[in-house]
């Protein structure tokens, strides 16, 4: 790659705001599959130097003219991706007519036409795809636009609201709209096609009457209804939680086939992936059905955080993410169990996003440099980011929090704004000063706490020493201001008060400077704490907590998600004990004793129980070692699943059989299904013949939840029946690509030899399609993410499957090859033969002459 054709980095240091405005937009649309015509007006008016130019942002378009107030411009230049119009007067109109093929465009990013329909994706810099433009969050237009097509797509949607339609001279039709709302491009949707359509309507608190609209493939409105009412669910808790209402007249979400991610926010237009909305109890599982939920929930609530306030540049991109998340898990949080929201949440950080922060990606949540935007839509940008909103949340309690918000409204609406101006709405309505904690925003890496505990019976005082490490491979680490939550357990397992010198002192600790001590006293004996109570910072805790005190807290801490750390880590322990001994020890009674208490109890939240029941995931004990050991962290799991699976196995059976499941949806029925599953994940270990007829039940049930935990217990176990169950499932689903993505990624899980050639084969099979990212993720991505011993096979061909995937989508979509190239990122911290044959794949794809700007900058940064 030559200097010149280097991609360009962009610093967040060099912003600078617009020399232009662009105050109306007007597009009209002559759709057609290989030559749409795009002609845009823009209002302009000149902001900056009289002398500036006008840049705007283009990307395989073909310029069919350019006009201002209907004389044809001559003074302009394209260079690269702009085009540069000289001498503009402070005020014009300018009209743009350009040519793209939707058909021809793979990257599912501008105006693609794919299954069937015409849809657009522009965030973050897909507008430039669809004409020349300003394409950047801080040029807030009004848009008018006129979508002209053929019947065939009888549905022509826009942002805002429908003010005319009907038909052209040709034969065709028509439909035009309008959005009152300013809006940045990146927020821009347009939709055509023939789509089954469920109609409901919400009432605001204030009384206002919104329409909304569930676009489906036709034959799909079976599968609506969860859609719905989840996004009435959003509207409503939005109005109770933060005060906001929805403020247009409609509200349409449309579910496509093709499409990179989950969904899209755009203004009163929703575009979302099929898989998030589609689910009905045949066909989604219980976790699906979780999913569409927090996802509607999030889109819907970034109207709010987002649309009416949006990002000034996309450095920003965590002011409007990470508070969205935030919101979402706070919405799924108070409709269903806090305790597995915040341990899902939990898992994400420190598997996915913790080895984010410690790799060649690392990155603060508002990163200082890009060169493709798309590769920073991060679990660091959302969830880390989201963290940080928890924390502040934490820091100012909920009505601070929510003075906050309302002051940032005040301020900001309509505007395009920084993550300081969001922290200083915070911190001037709270009158909390929040200059140190700011620090979280610029500085990447996960803090490592060290934490010495002591205890002095003379004085009955108990002291804890929390010291700030600086986090692995980051060179800045100044010191954070950490809300680090506690609790203390008497040895009855009773929450004792906290107090010192006769004050009482609050459980969430200030922790401000690199070593601190907090003191308690008033304790008769030395207690036993609960420390980072409820994940209330994103760090790393290194404490040396004995079993005993684990079976504690386990037993007895008030947070359910701090018994359920304390089991992960008993398990942890247990792992790396292991490892690091020749003869590793089995689990050691007491650990099974308290698996069985709990079994047998079958009480409290059952789906809390099941995740109690679950060993740490391979990530999660991977994030333990600085060079992972494959072999030996699969080679003890197994044993230990093994040793329950044979100790507890009447246990199993005996809670599997007590369990009724209704086959309803609600809370109570889901959790029973997640403990079933989980019995069965171990019985189907065993050669229990209870076991085989659970399976065989299970498998044959019309709830996909209980289909989908009978074949993934029984291939995970290599179960004999598990050649019989996959063959059944595919004739059965055939006819249903989003179910047989499930089928996709069960046959992913495959042990053997031939489990390479036999995944490969699947290229063939009649549904899977590699310019469908939702078929290739549930393949590959189930491959390369969980299939841990096939991918790190040691002669290298699970690296080569990934690698010679890569290669491929790096032409049909730069996106998506991105997100797929993840599992390498990681490649130094594998063992030798590993690591080098991890690396070939990286070089293979650094050699390639055409590397995409998604994949240059991760396949660059992994190799420096
Ligand atoms: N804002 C979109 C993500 C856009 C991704 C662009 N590559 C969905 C969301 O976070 O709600
Ligand atoms: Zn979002």
């Amino acid at each position: 790659m030559t200097a010149a054709q280097k991609p360009q980095t962009q610093y967040l240091k060099d912003y600078q705001a617009p020399d232009f405005l662009i105050n109306h937009t007007e597009l009209n649309f002559d759709l057609q599959p290989l030559t749409t015509r795009v002609t845009a007006l823009l209002t302009l008016s000149r902001v900056g130097a009289k002398t500036a130019p006008l840049v705007l942002d283009g990307i395989d378009l073909r310029l069919v003219s350019l006009s201002i107030d209907t004389h044809d411009i001559s003074d302009y230049k394209i260079v690269g991706e702009q085009l540069i119009i000289n001498n503009l007067p402070d005020h014009c109109q300018l009209s743009i007519v350009t040519e793209i093929s939707p058909q021809t465009n793979t990257s599912l990013e501008g105006l693609y036409l794919s299954g069937g329909a015409y849809c657009t994706q522009c965030e973050a810099q897909g507008f430039r795809k669809i004409t020349y433009y300003m394409d950047r969050p801080d040029v807030l237009s009004t848009f008018d636009v006129t979508i002209i097509a053929d019947k065939k797509y009888p549905q022509l949607l826009s942002n805002g609201n429908m003010v005319d339609s009907g038909e052209t001279q040709d034969g065709r039709h028509f439909a035009k709209w309008q959005d009152p709302f300013k809006k940045p491009s990146y927020l821009f949707a347009l939709v055509a096609g023939d789509f089954d359509v469920l109609n409901d309507s919400y009432t605001t608190k204030s009384g206002k009457n919104v329409d909304l609209a569930l676009f489906v493939d036709k034959g799909n409105l079976s599968k609506t209804p969860h859609a719905m009412s989840s996004l009435k669910k959003a509207m409503q808790w939005d109005e109770t939680r933060f005060n906001l209402e929805y403020d247009l007249d409609i509200y349409m979400i449309v579910a496509v086939d093709f499409f990179n991610m989950g969904a899209m926010e755009n203004k009163g237009l929703n575009i979302f992936n099929s898989k998030c909305v589609l689910a009905n109890q045949e066909t989604a599982t219980d976790k699906d059905y979780h999913t569409i939920e927090s996802i509607v929930g999030h889109e819907y609530f970034h109207n709010w955080t987002g649309n009416r306030v949006t990002c000034r540049d996309w450095f920003q991109l965590s002011l409007k993410e990470g508070l969205t998340v935030f919101r979402d898990q706070e919405f799924s949080s108070d409709l269903g169990s806090r305790a597995l929201n915040r341990i899902d949440a939990v898992k994400v950080m420190r598997t996915h996003q913790f080895s984010e922060d410690a790799g060649p990606m690392a990155h603060p949540i508002r990163p200082e440099k890009v060169i493709e935007m798309n590769n920073f839509y991060t679990v660091t940008v959302y969830d880390k980011g989201a963290e940080v909103i928890r924390m502040m949340h934490t820091l100012l309690g909920e009505t601070n929090f929510q003075k906050g918000m309302t002051l940032y409204f005040e301020r900001h609406d309509g505007q395009a704004v920084t993550c300081d101006d969001f922290v200083s709405a915070m911190s001037d309505a709270s009158n909390i000063n929040l200059e140190q904690f700011k620090r979280w925003y610029s500085q990447s890496g996960t803090p490592r706490l060290n934490v010495q505990q002591s205890y002095h019976s003379e004085t009955q005082t108990f002291s804890l020493t929390i010291e700030q490490a600086a986090p692995i491979n980051q060179p800045q680490n100044d010191t954070l201001h950490i809300p680090f939550a506690i609790e203390l357990l008497d040895s009855k397992g009773k929450s004792v008060p906290l107090q010192y010198k006769g004050q009482s002192v609050d459980h969430v600790l200030d922790v401000t400077k690199a070593t601190q001590t907090f003191n308690f006293d008033q304790l008769a004996e030395q207690p036993v704490a609960v420390l980072l109570e409820d994940f209330s910072a994103p760090c790393i805790l290194k404490q040396h907590s004995n079993d005993q005190d684990l079976l504690h807290i386990m037993r007895f801490a008030r947070s359910d998600f701090s018994r359920w750390d304390a089991q992960q880590q008993l398990f942890i322990n247990a792992v790396k004990r292991g490892i690091a001994s020749k003869n590793p020890e089995p689990l050691s009674n007491e650990i099974i004793a308290a698996l069985q208490v709990l079994i047998a109890s079958r009480a409290g939240d059952l789906a809390l129980l099941a995740e109690l029941l679950k060993l740490p995931s391979f990530d999660t004990l991977a994030a333990e070692f600085e060079t992972i050991p494959v072999d030996a962290i699969l080679t003890i799991t197994q044993q230990f699943e093994q040793q329950i699976a044979d100790t507890l196995e009447q246990e199993f059976i005996n809670c599997y059989q007590a369990l009724e499941d209704d086959g309803s949806v609600n809370a109570a029925a889901v959790a029973i299904r997640s403990l079933k599953q989980q019995c069965l994940y171990y019985l189907a270990k065993t050669d229990s013949l209870s076991a085989a007829e659970f399976i065989k039940e299970a498998a044959s049930s019309t709830n996909m939840t209980n289909v989908l935990g009978a074949l993934s217990g029984a291939i995970k176990a290599s179960h004999t029946l598990s050649d019989t169950l996959l063959a059944h499932f595919d004739s059965q689903w055939r006819h249903d690509v989003l179910v047989m993505d499930k089928w996709f990624a069960l046959q992913a899980m495959q042990s053997g030899d031939d489990a390479i050639d036999n995944i490969k084969a699947l290229y063939e099979h009649p549904c899977f399609d590699f310019s469908n990212p939702n078929r290739v993720r549930a393949l590959i991505g189930s491959f390369s993410h969980f299939n841990t011993a096939q991918f790190h096979r040691l002669d290298g061909k699970g690296y080569a499957l990934l690698g010679d995937l890569l290669i491929k989508l790096n032409t049909i979509n730069p996106q998506n090859a991105s997100r797929m190239l993840t599992p390498f990122m990681s490649w130094k911290r594998y063992d030798k033969v590993r690591s080098a044959a991890m690396k070939t794949q990286l070089q293979r794809l650094a050699d390639l002459d055409t590397l995409s700007d998604d994949l240059f900058e991760k396949v660059e940064k992994a190799l420096n």
